[in-house]
């Protein structure tokens, strides 16, 4: 019944009643970790399909023989490893001796981002924390034996930032889910999920592998119920929409989408009323991937301009990075997301806390134009600096402009019910920033 803690019941119409916290969609920018015994290997083929190139399928696609890179992966295993060698052995090679959390932390913070979400159980089934649940298959019995979701956790709470996990619910290879997925739901990943919630009290359960059963198989609704009502992080958590194959961009907290693809295809490229969050790597895996190269990775002005693009379509970004199996984050990763948190020191008010307007991005002569809005405020963000003016549409004559990071005038008029922006000239000097321009229209 309806009473003054006004409950959440177990059935989607309660649970999608509960709003999404207002954090998150101010955040706007967060980094995906994916980190596991699949950091080994750290392998996948760089020219295939996007979901076929995941390093952290390695295990899979193995033993696929109706995998699209069954051979490559084979190819690769056997001649490096021996056609013999187990991808459970892979966990001696996990030793993450490098991994210094306050290091990791500071680069995180340092990006701009406001989130991290950690793989806390990809689908090889091995969890970052000292699961009672895997006894044997996690980081504290094997590997590093280091509670490496709990001192990754602490040090990124430490800098002020979100702090949230991936769990995939399904587990490849483990026997008890493919006998029996009732037991399997209530042993092993039911008590699993609230241990990591009441353990780490994450404000982001990020769920995935889904897809094989109805999200009534998962018990989901009674989980999220729970998460809602009694977790210690009812308030501020943050879930998705992968909670049962039925669920995507239906059900749950925000939509999600992966290298832009969607389950939903219509949705592409458009704006999406629902607080949404793409997930994509720098290239082409979420998984560490060795054979990547230079050319596989997006530019920094490439993964500026991806943000802006989500942002102004009312998203959120989750960019991932692959850390290596000796726990460092690879340095040209650590460039990239320099380079972002450089842009958003001068620019962040821009995407911060804003919210889309009514305007689809345009084109103008020579650059493309994106719309952010907060209160009154207006956001016209260049992904080229403009070297002709810039004609804002139906925009008040009174507005005042200017340029973020720069102290100089903007030169403006009205064109009717119009506003035009001559954009001032730069030299690198004056330049407040790289990849993309912003207009305050205040
Ligand atoms: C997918 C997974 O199968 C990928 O490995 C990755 O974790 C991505 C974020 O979600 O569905």
């Amino acid at each position: 019944g309806l009473s003054a803690q006004a409950q959440y019941e177990a059935n989607w119409n309660s649970i999608d009643s509960r709003p999404v916290p207002t954090w998150f969609q101010d955040a706007k920018f967060g980094i995906f970790i994916h980190w596991g015994v699949f950091s080994v290997p750290a392998w996948g083929p760089t020219k295939s399909a996007v979901y076929e190139q995941y390093a952290e399928w390695y295990w899979w696609r193995l033993l696929d023989p109706k995998a699209a890179t069954y051979k490559e992966f084979n190819d690769f295993h056997n001649r490096t490893y021996g056609k013999d060698f187990k991808y459970q052995d892979f966990v001696k090679g996990f030793t993450c001796e490098m991994f210094e959390p306050a290091d990791w932390a500071t680069i995180l913070e340092q990006s701009g981002a406001r989130y991290v979400v950690l793989t806390s159980k990809h689908h090889e089934g091995f969890t970052l924390w000292p699961s009672a649940q895997s006894w044997n298959w996690n980081a504290v019995d094997v590997g590093p034996h280091r509670d490496l979701a709990g001192d990754l956790s602490q040090a990124v709470k430490a800098k002020g930032l979100h702090m949230g996990f991936y769990y995939s619910l399904y587990e490849w290879f483990n026997p008890l889910y493919k006998s029996d997925v009732n037991k399997y739901v209530d042993d092993h990943m039911i008590p699993q999920m609230k241990d990591l919630v009441t353990r780490y009290k994450p404000d982001v359960v990020w769920t995935d592998g889904e897809w094989d059963h109805p999200s009534e198989t998962w018990k989901s609704t009674s989980f999220l119920a729970w998460l809602y009502n009694e977790s210690p992080v009812k308030e501020t958590v943050v879930v998705n929409d992968r909670w049962g194959k039925e669920t995507r961009s239906k059900h749950g907290g925000i939509y999600t989408t992966e290298y832009d693809l969607v389950h939903d295809q219509t949705s592409v490229g458009k704006k999406i009323e629902h607080p949404w969050e793409e997930c994509r790597g720098i290239g082409g895996s979420f998984g560490y991937n060795r054979n990547e190269q230079l050319s596989d990775y997006s530019t920094s002005e490439k993964l500026v301009h991806i943000l802006i693009d989500k942002v102004a379509r009312g998203g959120n970004l989750l960019l991932n990075i692959g850390p290596t199996a000796d726990g460092r984050i690879p340095v040209i990763m650590q460039q990239r997301l320099a380079d972002m948190g450089g842009w958003l020191r001068v620019n962040g008010e821009a995407i911060y806390g804003t919210r889309s307007w009514d305007k689809a991005p345009a084109v103008t002569a020579d650059t493309k134009v994106y719309y952010t809005r907060k209160g009154n405020d207006l956001y016209v963000i260049c992904t080229k600096f403009p070297e002709q003016s810039l004609t804002v549409k139906g925009v008040s004559k009174n507005a005042k402009v200017s340029l973020l990071g720069y102290s100089g005038k903007v030169a403006q008029a009205a064109s009717g019910s119009d506003l035009k922006i001559t954009p001032p000239s730069l030299n690198p000097a004056t330049n407040p920033c790289q990849y993309a321009w912003v207009f305050k229209v205040a």
